[in-house]
């Protein structure tokens, strides 16, 4: 007798272990979708999309990569954070419309000294200002359509290690 009660104990206890189980398994995907509709509603899409870069002495922007949604208002600034001056380290940033070949431009910018180093606008969606250490120029222009763009620097060989993707989602 007292051997068939302690069978049913631990057939009891394992019931209630397994019954446990299923009750944390419940819990779990009823989260889940509570989740989801919390993240939507905490990004809306803003009207304006704020971008600041900063170009140092060391020929490096601190962004290889920027991302902004279709249909924004895009409001970039370049910081040039050096002590340089504009005619030794100068920095700029361009954005290549599509199909604008990277070191083709940049060969040609360099040729454009009397224009900061901007050959022409055709080729490009939006550029700020060549800058020295310590200034700064803030640009706005429409984001593009969909799609990765080229930016860089166009200051002589500059562009090898100031360039990245301007996305557009
Ligand atoms: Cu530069």
């Amino acid at each position: 007798m007292r051997k068939l009660n302690v069978v049913l104990a631990l057939m009891l206890s394992a019931f209630v272990l397994v019954s446990c189980k299923d009750a944390k398994k419940e819990k779990k995907e009823v989260k889940e979708p509570v989740k989801k509709e919390v993240a939507k509603k905490a990004a809306p899409v803003s009207k304006e999309a704020v971008v600041v870069i900063e170009g140092n002495d060391a020929m490096q922007y601190n962004k290889k990569k920027i991302v902004v949604k279709a249909g924004q208002t895009v409001k970039l600034t370049l910081k040039h954070v050096g002590k340089m001056p504009k005619s030794a380290m100068g920095h700029n940033f361009v954005i290549l419309k599509k199909g604008t070949d990277l070191a083709k431009f940049a060969s040609e910018a360099m040729k454009a000294k009397d224009k900061d180093y901007i050959p022409g606008e055709d080729k490009i969606i939006a550029h700020t200002k060549l800058l020295g250490g310590g200034e700064e120029d803030t640009i706005t222009f429409k984001a593009p359509e969909k799609g990765e763009y080229d930016f860089l620097c166009s200051f002589p060989g500059h562009y090898a290690m100031m360039k990245g993707k301007f996305v557009v989602e």
